[in-house]
């Protein structure tokens, strides 16, 4: 019989929760939680308003599995998908185990960041600040702007990272995995994301879309993916349908002679197929659909909750 070894060292408990992060449109929160899951599993855009429904991005950081919380950006809203998208990310970080605040910190203070540290300082919750986009702003500015934000009483530590280059990201990561409750995983240790690959699929045409489209029209489109076939030499078959408000957008998405849609198609086409590791034809179909934005069932499609636009 063998006696087990004295010194043996006992494994770390296992640690999980929720991290939200939570900042205006533009400070870059998806692109962190595509870093921190080493995946990419949120849409990014140079637009603000990309995300619209909450995004879970998992990662494991030594004994800890933690759950990103990818929300809507936290701005003023008029119209009910704006409400929604708002309510969705306020939503986001009250079932939080821990807050995230991030910041684009070229644009330092402005009225949406005022809107969300008066928003934490009502909740009476602690965030971490987290300071991005440090690879486009000098020190001279970067230590004024947290000393000011540390000021306000409403976070517990700062972290300055860039979510582009990575810079500081592991730090950040370490920190949040130490923070999190003793807990078991909540998920199979492979998985990296909460949405099927249905829904994945039709944020990643979503986000070709708003690439390749401007003004108004990126905030027109919603899409759906009607139908999956997969064949037995191991593609897959995908439709979707762009849904657009007006016949004038319509005509833009398509472009002339197809060749905007075209173009959407090739790079969603190419990036669900990096996704799933096999071959995609993808068929896109636009249709006008004038009040998408007040019907339910568009929002249930993109994974928006339809009763958080309520006034
Ligand atoms: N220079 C720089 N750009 C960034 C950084 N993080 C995000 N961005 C850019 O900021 C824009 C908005 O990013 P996104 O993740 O969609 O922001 P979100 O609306 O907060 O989710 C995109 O063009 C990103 O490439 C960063 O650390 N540095
Ligand atoms: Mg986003």
């Amino acid at each position: 019989m063998t006696e087990p070894s004295q010194g043996e060292a006992m494994p770390e408990p296992t640690r999980c929760g929720f991290a939200a992060i939570i900042g205006a449109p533009n400070a870059g929160k998806s692109t962190l939680v595509n870093r921190l899951v080493g995946s990419k599993v949120a849409i990014v855009s140079p637009k603000v308003q990309t995300t619209r429904a909450r995004v879970l991005g998992i990662a494991l950081e030594g004994p800890a599995q933690i759950i990103w919380v990818d929300t809507p950006g936290i701005f003023e809203p008029r119209r009910r998908l704006e409400r929604a998208m708002v309510a969705t990310a306020w939503k986001g970080a009250e079932d939080a185990d821990l807050l995230i605040h991030l910041v684009d910190a070229t644009r330092g203070i402005d009225p949406d960041v005022r809107r969300i540290m008066n928003g934490l300082k009502g909740s009476g919750r602690k965030a971490i600040l987290a300071l991005n986009k440090i690879d486009q702003i000098r020190l001279e500015r970067l230590l004024p702007l947290t000393a000011e934000m540390a000021d306000a009483g409403v976070y517990s530590e700062t972290f300055m990272i860039s979510a582009l280059n990575g810079d500081g990201v592991a730090d950040l990561s370490r920190r949040v995995a130490a923070l999190m409750p003793a807990s078991p995983w909540l998920y199979p240790e492979d998985q990296i994301a909460d949405i099927s690959q249905r829904l994945l699929a039709a944020e990643i045409t979503r986000e070709k879309l708003f690439l390749q489209l401007h003004e108004e029209v990126p905030y027109a489109v919603a899409v759906e993916t009607e139908t999956w076939e997969e064949h037995r030499d191991g593609s897959v078959r995908i439709g979707q349908v762009v849904f657009v408000m007006k016949a004038s957008q319509k005509a833009i998405v398509l472009g002339k002679g197809g060749a905007r849609i075209k173009a959407i198609s090739t790079a969603a086409r190419t990036e669900i197929a990096q996704m799933l590791g096999r071959p995609v034809h993808l068929l896109l179909f636009v249709k006008e659909r004038p009040n998408w934005q007040d019907e339910r069932e568009v929002y249930e499609i993109q994974g928006i909750d339809w009763s958080a636009g309520e006034r």
